[in-house]
């Protein structure tokens, strides 16, 4: 199984899609919030280079791109 972390912030239309798409389809990852903790927005630049959410970090690699993150959801989690 992957280690799975979502980076997302409050106020992102992008973010509440694929919070959205997980809700709906009962996922439940790590979640890290990049507004409310300075910390965790540290920790995305330096995994993968930018700060943009949302970003699903699988083992270790950077997946950005709501629409991308929810493909790799649907072929990997939906039930
Ligand atoms: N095309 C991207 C758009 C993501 C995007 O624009 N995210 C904004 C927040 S709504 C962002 O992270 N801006 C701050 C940054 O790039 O550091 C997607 O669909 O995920």
């Amino acid at each position: 199984m992957a280690q799975l972390t979502f980076y997302y912030m409050d106020g992102c239309p992008y973010c509440q899609k694929v919070l959205r798409f997980m809700q709906q389809n009962i996922i439940t990852l790590a979640l890290k919030n990049t507004l409310s903790d300075p910390k965790n927005r540290q920790e995305l630049l330096k995994i993968g280079g930018k700060t943009q959410v949302p970003c699903l970090v699988i083992d270790g690699k950077a997946l950005y791109e709501s629409d991308d993150i929810i493909q790799w959801l649907k072929r990997n989690y939906q039930r």
